[in-house]
Formats: C-alpha cells, sequence, structure tokens
C-alpha cells in the first residue's frame, strides 16, 4: 500500500500503550496523579526508543519548555524505517487512575510523517458522534439543542433516548441546561473525554450518543485519530482566546484562529490507533496483576482498513515491565 503505514505497527503500537497501562496501573487509586502520570511517561518513552521507526512526537506531554519527555518535536524510535507523526497520552485522566475511577486510557496514535495537526496545548471545542449518520447532521455551528434534535432525527429515536457525554466543569453549565432542557440525558463525566469519544461509536454497549463541550485539544487529535479508524464524524475548534495563544499556534502553523476542523483535518492520511486500560471502563478493562501474569487489554485500530482489534494479553514474563 504506498505511503502507507507498515501494517506491523498495528502489533507494535500495543507494546507501547500496554506497558504504559501497566506502569500507570500500579500507581492506581494512590491519589498520586504526578506519579502516575510519571510512570506511564516513563514506560511509553522507553518503548517508543525500541520501534524501528523515525518518529516525531507531534501531540505530546506539552511544550517542550514545560516537559522533560515525550515533548511537542521529540524524536523517538530508532531513527530508522518509516517516518511517522506521533500522538500521545500515556496516562488519559491522571486524575480517574488515581482515584481508581473508571475509563483512564494509556493512548498512541501514529500516522504518516505530517499527517496529524500540530495542536497547541490550549482548549478545544469538541462534537463527535459514531459511524451510520449522514455527513454533517451535527456541527459545532449549530445550538446543543439543534444537534441533539438533529441526531435523535437520524437515529429514529425520540429526543429522550438521546445521552449526551460532557466533561463536567462550570464553564459547560449553559451546554448541560440547553441539552436538559430538550429532554436528552447526560453522562457528565470527570475526566477522560478520548474515552468519552470513543464511547460515541458503541452506543448500544456504551449509552452515549454523542460527545460535546471544550477539553484539551491534544486529547481532541487523539480523539480525532480514533474515529478517523472506528468511523464517525467529530469537528474541532481550538480556543484561542489570548494573543499569547494565538501566537503560539501561528508558531505550529496556525493562521486562522476561529477554523472549525473536520476530523479528516485533525488526522490525515493512514492512522493507527491503540488505547490499553488503565482503570476499567465501559469499553476496556483495566489492567489485572495476578501471581504469575499481568492481564491488558487493548483495543487498536487502523483507518486505512477500518480493522478494529481487541487484544487481551498476558504477560508471564514480568521483569519486561522493569
Ligand atoms: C479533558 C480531559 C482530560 O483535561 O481534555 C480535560 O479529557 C480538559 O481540561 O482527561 P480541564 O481539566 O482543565 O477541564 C483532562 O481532564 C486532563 O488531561
Amino acid at each position: 500500500m504506498g505511503g502507507a503505514l507498515d501494517r506491523i505497527l498495528t502489533l507494535e503500537i500495543v507494546r507501547v500503550t500496554e506497558r504504559a497501562a501497566v506502569a500507570a496501573a500500579r500507581m492506581r487509586g494512590r491519589g498520586d496523579e504526578k506519579a502516575a502520570d510519571q510512570a506511564a511517561v516513563d514506560a511509553m518513552r522507553r518503548e517508543l526508543n525500541h520501534l524501528p521507526i523515525q518518529g516525531t512526537v507531534v501531540i505530546g506531554e506539552g511544550e517542550r519548555d514545560e516537559a522533560p519527555m515525550l515533548y511537542i518535536g521529540e524524536e523517538v524510535g530508532t531513527k530508522s524505517g518509516p517516518v511517522v507523526d506521533i500522538a500521545l497520552d500515556p496516562l488519559e485522566g491522571t486524575t480517574i487512575c488515581a482515584k481508581d475511577l473508571p475509563n483512564s486510557l494509556a493512548v498512541v496514535a501514529f500516522a504518516e510523517g505530517g499527517s496529524l495537526l500540530n495542536a497547541p496545548d490550549v482548549y478545544m471545542d469538541k462534537i463527535a458522534i459514531g459511524p451510520g449518520y449522514p455527513a454533517g447532521v451535527v456541527s459545532l455551528d449549530a445550538s446543543p439543542a439543534e444537534n441533539i434534535a438533529a441526531l435523535a432525527k437520524a437515529k429514529g429515536v425520540p429526543i429522550g433516548e438521546i445521552t449526551a457525554c460532557i466533561l463536567d466543569r462550570p464553564r459547560h453549565a449553559a451546554i448541560i441546561g440547553d441539552v436538559r432542557a430538550c429532554g436528552a440525558g447526560i453522562r457528565l463525566i470527570g475526566d477522560g473525554d478520548i474515552a468519552g469519544v470513543i464511547h460515541t461509536t458503541d452506543p448500544d454497549e456504551t449509552g452515549i450518543d454523542i460527545y460535546m463541550g471544550v477539553g484539551g485539544a491534544p486529547e481532541g487529535v487523539l480523539a480525532a485519530a480514533a474515529l478517523r479508524c472506528i468511523g464517525g464524524q467529530m469537528e474541532g475548534r481550538l480556543i484561542l482566546d489570548t494573543e499569547e495563544k494565538r501566537a503560539r499556534a501561528r508558531k505550529m502553523g496556525i493562521d486562522k484562529p476561529n477554523r472549525v476542523y473536520q476530523m479528516e483535518e485533525m488526522a490525515r492520511g493512514d492512522v493507527l490507533f491503540a488505547a490499553t486500560g488503565v482503570t476499567d471502563g465501559n469499553l476496556l478493562s483495566g489492567v489485572r496483576f495476578g501471581k504469575k501474569s499481568i492481564t491488558t487489554e487493548t483495543v487498536v485500530m487502523r483507518s486505512s482498513t477500518q480493522t478494529v482489534r481487541w487484544i487481551k494479553a498476558e504477560h508471564r514474563t514480568l521483569s519486561k515491565f522493569g
């Protein structure tokens, strides 16, 4: 497949999220977000540096001056092999992990070099739905109530049967009010909006039809990469509400501050996405520590073939986790 990512990377990428998830899971429920994140970052970086790729972190732990490891622009891999853009979040939902609540994940996406949106670490307004709907049925330019009504119509159900997933933040008071006023339900989540977006792809299992609201831009690009693989629709608009943020965005090549990015503009070309459960969640179980083995559950997918694999791994050589 010309220019596409080598499919062997679909197995390699799984090791990356598995290692990060196991490291983070050892810190589950300890109330120490920083330590959990650091453990995941160290493990993920070590594993990425074993891969036969010329990888560049495009979405990472932060900008170079604020993140010592896996910062935006860091080169990873053995520096031979295909040129790969990497978006990563070694521990999505640090607070969730520290409290041992559902849906914290270790997440990585690979794309062909130059294919991922270089988003600064600012907020992004997002809207996402799963596959099977006509293009453009929901949009950031419509009100929450209009989007819910359009989605209910397209799904062929009353509005009362639609559930939106929204981050529980004071900034969402207006959206929450609007959605409730129109009669739809809301699943409020404390953190973890990558999982929130992915949950829209399987409403029968997760009970979530639509994700809406403002979360991190890096998480937005990762969620777009996931949806490219499973199918669905997503839009994102960076919130560049100060001159300082606009200047940071300009440095990354973003000239139109109010631009709405479609899913395909945030993650282009062939994309691989993997997520391993750290804590138990709706789609993935968390890491299990047994006496003789460690069990992980990972979903790995590829956009060019839309194959979604669920990999339950039993690791018996425990020393490999350091
Ligand atoms: C979300 C959520 C993340 O950041 O993107 C959120 O998915 C946005 O920032 O898990 P605020 O916490 O400031 O609202 C996280 O909570 C942490 O990265």
